[in-house]
């Protein structure tokens, strides 16, 4: 019987920090939800992560740390592509060329290049500035129907898009377009103590994230304190403009237990943010328990941890290359 090809999807996490409780609801619980329908590709992006200054050690601590926690999250290695970018040179290959395919303009508009160059005025390198040709190379190699990411990374995805675009309008159609898949519930987890900047894992205020090894007490406790909003009414009600912190909370709790937005109105009517607040607490710390334990079991492996890396660069390497070759080809370049 001829076998249906599976549709391909793709996404990767920069290895730069502790994982948070954003980039799982953002994008790993997504993976892992959709592992059985695709043929997936997910990667440590370690090239990413020195755009900023890392420590050696603590880079390759926390690149193995990601992946035996994408496989505690649920992702399959038999059934997932797992690997560590730097283990697929097309990555870095492709790059190059898509870097002399995106333009200046472009780049300049990207909102993270903005943030970043920001928050490291001492360190604005020439790879933070074309990051997204680098993206665009890690998704276009794997030729993915979908790139399953938090709304942040949206404008990386239409970048990619049109970086493709303008590629195959040249040398024919060589790169497939693909669409960035971003979830209703969970794409824009905000931070516990600012409700109106993103959760993220380079936050310097430890109160404002939820990190995926975190201990049940600190998480309670993060919660308890989590800003809620200044209005008199103090009701569960979502409504992101005028209440920001409980309406991130509604989202966190939908996206853990599965419950609708009018359904936590209706579970939490006039019980107040008192009650509220500490339920959100416990279903965050039943979800990342499990995970947090499996992530410790399997970090302590360290022969099972290298033999899915193993195995994955070598899997990533026969899709990547093939793409790669294709490029060669179409731009001009002699045959090795
Ligand atoms: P950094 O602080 O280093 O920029 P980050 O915490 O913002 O990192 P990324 O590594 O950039 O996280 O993101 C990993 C994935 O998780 C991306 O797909 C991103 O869109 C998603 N993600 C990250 N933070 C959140 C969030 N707060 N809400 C929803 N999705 C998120
Ligand atoms: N930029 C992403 C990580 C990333 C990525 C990708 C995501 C690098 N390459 C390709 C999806 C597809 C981030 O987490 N900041």
């Amino acid at each position: 019987m001829e076998e249906i090809k599976k549709k391909v999807m793709l996404s990767g996490i920069q290895p730069s920090g502790e994982l948070t409780l954003g980039s799982y609801l953002g994008a790993i619980k997504n993976w892992v939800e959709r592992t059985d329908e695709f043929d997936n590709f997910y990667f440590m992006a370690d090239m990413h992560s020195i755009t900023a200054r890392q420590n050696p050690s603590d880079l390759r601590r926390r690149t193995l740390q990601q992946l035996a926690q994408y496989i505690a999250c649920g992702l399959d290695p038999e059934k997932n592509t797992l690997f560590i970018q730097s283990h697929v040179p097309a990555h870095a290959e492709l790059g190059w060329v898509l870097n002399c395919y995106t333009m200046f303009g472009e780049l300049s508009r990207m909102t993270q290049f903005k943030d970043k160059s920001a928050k490291h005025k001492d360190n604005i390198n020439g790879g933070l500035f074309t990051y997204p040709a680098l993206i665009a190379a890690d998704i276009l190699l794997y030729q993915p129907d979908y790139v399953p990411v938090g709304e942040d990374q949206k404008q990386h995805c239409e970048l990619t898009r049109d970086v493709a675009q303008r590629f195959n309008g040249i040398y024919g159609e060589v790169f497939k377009i693909p669409e960035p898949y971003i979830p209703k519930i969970g794409a824009r987890i905000m931070s516990l103590t600012d409700p109106v900047s993103k959760m993220s894992k380079s936050d310097k205020d430890p109160n404002g994230s939820i990190h995926l090894m975190e201990k049940p007490e600190d998480i309670l406790r993060k919660f308890k304190r989590a800003v809620t909003d200044s209005d008199t009414e103090h009701c569960v009600r979502y409504d992101p403009e005028t209440k920001p912190g409980v309406s991130n909370l509604m989202q966190i709790y939908s996206a853990v237990t599965g419950k609708s937005l009018q359904e936590i109105e209706t579970e939490f009517a006039g019980l107040g943010y008192g009650a509220f607040k500490p339920a959100v607490g416990e279903a965050v710390i039943e979800t990342l328990r499990p995970i947090r334990q499996e992530a410790e079991r399997i970090m302590k492996d360290k022969a099972y941890l290298e033999s899915v890396y193993k195995e994955g660069a070598k899997k990533a390497s026969y899709t990547a290359e093939k793409t790669l070759r294709k490029v060669y080809k179409k731009i001009g370049f002699v045959e090795r």
